[in-house]
């Protein structure tokens, strides 16, 4: 059984609630409760985080070099910027997954850059908010090897 965290960036907080012909209808608490459902079957835990301020996720960053297997990240418009939470995410040994809701290549040329894609093992742009789960389905067979 594994540690897993979930987190999610700027703005994310609104989820359901505005925009949603771009983000869909479901709130981040309706995924986090379809995020847990799935990850409790495989036997994972996941622990989810949201903050609009970047100290805040780099820190969780740094926090899961000891408690997470695996990170989820949903960076938000972090993605399009941060050089600072990349870096962060260098200095994590375990899997990162890079989820956006909306597919970033269809929208604003620049929203098609994202540091994070550097680092993460696998990237999901335009799944809706289904991205989360597919990430932990992910996640969960690569843990299953280490
Ligand atoms: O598609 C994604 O998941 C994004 O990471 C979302 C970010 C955006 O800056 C990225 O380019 C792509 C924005 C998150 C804002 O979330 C909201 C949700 C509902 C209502 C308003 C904002």
């Amino acid at each position: 059984m594994a540690t897993i965290f979930c987190i999610n960036g700027p703005n994310l907080n609104l989820l359901g609630k505005r925009q949603p012909e771009v983000y869909g209808h479901e709130t981040l608490a309706d995924v986090e409760a379809a995020v847990a459902a799935l990850a409790a079957d495989f036997g994972h835990t996941v622990r989810f985080l949201q903050s609009n301020r970047e100290y805040e996720i780099i820190e969780w960053i740094h926090e899961a070099r000891e408690a997470a297997r695996a990170i989820i990240i949903n960076p938000g418009a972090y993605s399009h910027t941060s050089v600072a939470i990349l870096d962060a995410l260098n200095a994590y040994d375990g899997l990162v997954f890079e989820v956006h809701i909306s597919n970033i290549h269809k929208r604003e040329s620049f929203r098609h850059h994202s540091y994070v894609s550097q680092r993460a093992d696998g990237v999901l742009a335009g799944f809706g908010t289904e991205g989360y789960e597919l990430a932990l389905r992910r996640a969960a067979t690569l843990l299953k090897g280490r």
